[in-house]
């Protein structure tokens, strides 16, 4: 039996995709930065497929490109060429909530617009959330440890997930989605899986806690001087609002482009160079809490406020079309950095200078120095440009990577966020677990 057929035999031959029209979308990411030549792409429906499909890759030594919603932002998803892609979009089964715990087990490809519809009818909600909800997959979110605009409130997805099922390089499935809060009976196992990006296993299955939905929102856009000021304000909200949720900052440069793109208009009478968004959520409105807070925090130059759904929402797109906008300007090296907060101006202040060529849009989630880095037209020194920025942020002390993983983007780049004794013990796990290296070749690990 050959492999094709093999697949077929696990699959089915109508989820075995070979035709290179629809091949295609499977090829490459959404930023366009990254394609690759897949032999097939695979699209089982429940764990015992993958395990199958697998398994027939093993016996026959082939990669395997692991794909959720394929909207991740750094290579990890899209194929080196001549492997399988194993599509996880049709394990998109959900469960019941469990009530009692507050926790709900889901399949990997499903959609975190789907989860959040599902669970808040129930009074529940999810604890990480971003602008590619309605396509990036819970698979997805916990195999790059998604980060996203809530973390400052409830942490990454790492903080989400309590268990996993997984199917090993071999074919082997692990299963551990009881989802109990407390168990230390050894190596966890779970945490292991969640940020690997795929190296270590496949996830099919995750078991989630879900947060209370808080159903009082304010919003509040607030123009500032620079980053210096963003970061004191934030600082002020996160002492003095107990139910701050988000704390992003964008630049003028940046709502001017967003401003290309939608039909936003301009936020403030006058312009201001940087933008600060706080979102705060509890029971009941925290209107006033924050109103207080914009009265007395003496960064504040402008602001405005929105507590129903359409405002706040319109407050968002600011924040949440850059990605967007950026993209149809043309295709932008991507970094997403992080530095500690005290160094996030200096950081901001050197990184024009730092890169070689091309235009910097940047923006971020403050709270986490999380900044994220897009430079569109660097032409053909985007590798000039990552090496520049990365190399400014080791010099920080930060991580070349704080929430959209390493992938093939930044693998080169690994050891300046993490020691070689570090990296000894990732690829020691890695051989471990897929010693013929298998799974997702190209992502996360350097070559040996
Ligand atoms: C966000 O925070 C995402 O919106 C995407 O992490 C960031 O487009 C980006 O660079
Ligand atoms: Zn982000």
């Amino acid at each position: 039996m050959t492999l094709l057929e093999a697949l077929a035999t696990a699959v089915g031959s109508g989820h075995v995709v070979t035709d290179a029209s629809m091949l295609a979308s499977y090829e490459t990411d959404w930023t366009g930065r990254f394609t690759g030549r897949a032999l097939a792409a695979v699209r089982p429906r429940d764990t015992a497929q993958v395990a199958a499909v697998v398994r027939a890759c093993a016996d026959a030594g082939q990669p395997i490109c692991i794909q959720g919603g394929n909207t991740g932002l750094v290579g990890g998803s899209v194929p080196v060429d001549g492997s399988i892609v194993l599509s996880l979009a049709r394990l998109d089964a959900i469960g019941e909530v469990d009530t009692v715990a507050g926790q709900v087990t889901v399949g990997a490809g499903v959609t975190l617009a789907r989860l959040q519809q599902h669970v808040r009818p129930l009074g529940y909600d999810v604890g990480v959330d971003f602008a590619a909800r309605e396509s990036c997959t819970v698979g997805g979110m916990a195999a790059t440890n998604a980060g996203g605009e809530r973390v400052l409130r409830y942490g990454t997805m790492r903080a989400q997930v309590l268990g996993v099922e997984a199917v090993l390089a071999d074919g082997t499935v692990v299963s551990r989605l009881h989802g109990l809060p407390k168990d230390n009976t050894g190596y966890d196992v779970v945490s292991l899986m969640v940020g690997a990006e795929g190296t270590l296993g496949v996830l099919t299955a995750l078991r989630l806690r879900l947060v209370p939905l808080l159903p009082a929102r304010t919003v509040a856009l607030v123009a500032v001087d620079d980053t210096a000021a963003a970061v004191g304000l934030v600082r002020q909200a996160r002492e003095q609002l107990p139910s701050l949720e988000a704390a992003e900052v964008f630049f003028l440069d940046g709502v001017n482009l967003v401003r290309r793109h939608t039909a936003l208009p301009a936020p403030f009478a006058d312009e201001h160079p940087a933008f600060v968004l706080l979102e705060c959520a509890g029971r009941h409105d925290p209107t006033d809490d924050l109103l207080a807070l914009l009265e007395s925090a003496t960064e504040v130059r402008d602001a405005t406020v929105a507590s129903d759904v359409r405002g706040r929402h319109t407050l968002w797109q600011y924040r949440e079309a850059h990605t967007e906008s950026i993209n149809a300007e043309g295709v932008p090296v991507k970094l997403d950095v992080a530095v500690p907060l005290r160094s996030l101006a200096d950081f901001v202040a050197q990184l024009p200078d730092a890169i070689p060529v091309g235009r910097l849009v940047l923006f971020g989630h403050v709270n986490e120095g999380n900044l994220h880095v897009n430079v569109l037209d660097a032409r053909d020194e985007a590798e000039a440009v990552t090496d520049a920025v990365l190399k400014l942020v080791a010099s920080y002390g930060g991580s070349i990577s704080a929430e959209h993983g390493v992938g093939r983007a930044k693998q080169a780049w690994l050891g300046l966020s993490r020691s070689a004794e570090e990296i000894a013990v990732m690829r020691a796990l890695k051989d471990a677990l897929d010693p013929n290296g298998l799974l997702n070749p190209g992502v996360l690990l350097p070559p040996a």
